[in-house]
């Protein structure tokens, strides 16, 4: 039998072995068996009564010191993760809100504004006008208006509005219409609190209102206004591979979420300053690359090639022709310190909010970004001469183009065209059969299913197979690319009716559409096809439904509640977080479909996954009567001459 060729993360993992360098996968093993408690939701630590762990097989404790039981152990574990997700996005939106501002003051030398049709878009939805007024004035006034989105005191999010009217109407009847993003995240955390809510069905809608608060809050207004300040994604030819690290370069890699740090870094980087000293050095250039979802943020708007996900964090030092890495904030991991110390790579810091032990720190702020770029570049230029070639290791060498920057806005132009631009085409594909549905495959990448696995990759080619079109953000999206299905040419591994429209439109079959924070763009989608008919009245009558298969973070978390929250059937990998508690189990698995229209589900099986979300398009598109088929009648000849008499044209003057 031919032996399966090893995937990157599988050949760089071999040779961190071969060199002694420690790996995620290692300290997962150390960790083994995982604590039963925990991984149950079973341990409770919220004061110092605790730690308590409840019992869910033997005779131990049923309860908490508390009296808190499993349901309200397992809850406010769920909301809290929430409530953490939702803070990592939102805060990410806030900066670039600041961001915003400071552009359209003038104050942020290096960024302007390049998407105005974006903002005009922004600047209509949050009401504020338009005519006769500067661009910067606009701008500026956004900006405020995304800030007030997190504090003010009255209303909800402003952003709500752009989901169907029914979802809304949803959201308003049971109680759950975000008001300011930070009171959500703040509320989730009080309430959770020793003493507060302990009733689990009233934590999980709040865990509801903080989730929607992300996607429909914090992450949208990072990715509107992120389209507005560097561009909204466009179809751009781009790399995914550790093979875009190159041997005779400096190379420096960008790791993190937020672009603005890596939008300066790639600004910086043509400074005649810079390239005077890489030449210097001997180096042909300078290659920046993206980890991670800074990786994706550059890729879709600009091609810039991607190193890897964030399970690859590790092996791409491991690589040795890392002169630097720079990280801003969220999946960066402490360990890459230690791994840096077997390279000569320097990691740098560069948040005053996310600082990392026996890292260099170099601030940033949008005053002087391009400064600290700059600075950062020339660090990394100087360290080129440190690198000891014997241990240089590059994977490889095969660069598969993929084709990036599938935003909504993307997705509806190549569907109708620059002038009537719009869902029906591909609401109509669905109607007519050609695509089934829709998927968001979405997430993180973990030890937990062993080393590249490649288990998105699998997912979403046995999707692609059965007519279904996936769209990808974060490191699900990250391992697809590598994985190769980000090109036209995928579309020989569609089924026929899919094959036919990835043919006629030029789009591969597994679109990336940015980061985590990205899964904005997935609702904005889900909700334009829902308004332009034919699909039901809202997002829970599509024949959509979203994945994730390693998820890891809280922000998967809060992605998976503000996907059901808004009607999506979301399906997750690896384990349940509240599986200790079969209440609170069966309300994520069953409950939420009444309240909401949609439900979770949780499995560890990729293909069980598949054929599950297969089976949930195929009951939505029973619902809306798009199955049918037409029954072939056979007449016989009394009918066949009944049949004639009806067809016949009636006499002259009959009517
Ligand atoms: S980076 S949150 S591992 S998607 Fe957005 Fe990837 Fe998950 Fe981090």
């Amino acid at each position: 039998m031919e032996e399966k060729q090893k995937t990157v993360d599988q050949v760089m993992h071999d040779r961190m072995k071969e060199m002694k360098v420690e790996t995620m996968y290692d300290r997962y093993q150390a960790q083994l068996p995982q604590c039963g408690y925990g991984s149950l939701a079973l341990c409770c630590r919220h004061c110092n009564y605790g730690p308590c762990n409840i019992d869910p097989f033997g005779k131990g404790p049923k309860k908490g010191i508390c009296g808190a039981d499993a349901n309200t152990f397992a809850a406010r574990h769920f909301l809290r993760m929430s409530g953490a997700g939702t803070a990592c996005h939102s805060d990410h939106g806030r900066a670039v809100a600041h961001l915003l501002v400071a552009t359209a003051r003038g104050e942020a030398p290096g960024y302007r504004i390049k998407d105005v049709e974006k903002l005009m878009a922004v600047a209509e939805c949050f009401g504020v006008k338009t005519k006769d007024r500067k661009i910067n004035e606009i701008a500026e006034e956004v900006g405020e208006m995304a800030l007030m989105e997190f504090g003010k005191p009255y209303g909800t999010l402003l952003f709500l509005k752009r989901a169907p009217e029914a979802r809304q109407k949803i959201w308003e009847k049971i109680g759950i219409a975000s008001r300011a993003i930070d009171r959500e995240v703040c509320e989730s955390f009080h309430r959770t609190g020793i003493g507060g809510d302990q009733d689990y069905k009233n934590l999980t809608k709040q865990a509801m209102r903080v989730a929607l608060a992300d996607g429909w809050g914090g992450s949208m207004i990072a990715t509107e206004l992120q389209d507005i300040l560097f561009g909204t994604p466009k179809p751009v030819q781009g790399r995914s591979s550790m093979g875009v690290l190159k041997k005779d370069s400096v190379n420096i890699i960008v790791h993190g979420h937020e672009p603005q740090l890596a939008e300066a870094i790639v600004m910086a980087s043509s400074d005649p300053e810079v390239t005077n000293a890489v030449h210097a050095t001997g180096a042909k250039r300078v290659v920046v690359a993206g980890l991670c979802c800074t990786a994706n943020e550059l890729l879709v708007r600009h091609g810039i090639p991607m190193a890897g996900h964030m399970t690859m964090q590790e092996p791409a030092i491991s690589t040795g022709v890392v002169e630097l890495m720079v990280v801003d904030i969220q999946c960066v991991m402490q360990a890459i310190v230690e791994t840096a110390k077997h390279f000569h790579t320097k990691i740098v810091t560069t948040l005053p909010k996310a600082k990392i032990s026996g890292a260099e720190h170099v601030e940033f702020s949008d005053e002087h970004a391009v400064d600290a770029a700059k600075k950062i570049l020339l660090m990394a230029v100087d360290n080129y001469k440190n690198r000891d070639n014997k241990k240089v290791f590059i994977p490889g060498g095969a660069e598969p183009n993929i084709v990036a920057g599938f935003s909504h806005e993307t997705i509806k132009y190549m569907l109708g065209g620059r002038f009537r631009a719009s869902y029906r085409p591909l609401n109509d594909n669905i109607i007519n059969g050609r695509i089934r549905g829709v998927v968001g495959i979405a997430g993180c990448t973990s030890p937990k299913v062993g080393v590249g696995e490649e288990s998105y990759v699998n997912l979403a080619k046995e999707l692609i197979a059965n007519d279904i079109l996936v769209v990808a953000t974060g490191c699900a999206a990250g391992q697809c690319a590598d994985g190769g299905l980000m090109i036209p040419e995928m579309k020989d591994a569609c089924g026929a009716g899919l094959k036919e429209v990835c043919e006629a439109v030029g789009i591969p079959p597994v679109l990336h559409s940015g980061a985590c924070v990205d899964n904005s763009r997935i609702l904005i989608a889900v909700s334009e096809m829902a308004k332009e008919g034919g699909l039901g009245n809202d997002i829970s009558d599509l024949p959509v439904a979203g994945v994730c298969l390693e998820w890891m973070s809280e922000k998967a978390i809060a992605i998976g509640q503000y996907f059901v929250a808004s009607g999506v059937y979301t399906v997750f990998g690896t384990n349940s977080p509240v599986a200790g508690a079969p209440d609170m189990q069966r309300l994520l698995t069953s409950e939420m479909e009444e309240l909401v229209g949609a439900r979770w589900d949780f499995e560890k099986d990729f293909k069980k996954i598949a054929r599950m979300v297969i089976d949930h398009i195929e009951k939505k598109r029973d619902a809306l009567g798009i199955n049918v088929k037409k029954e072939r009648k056979l007449y016989d000849m009394a009918e066949r001459r009944a049949l004639e008499r009806e067809c016949k044209p009636a006499p002259s003057g009959h009517h």
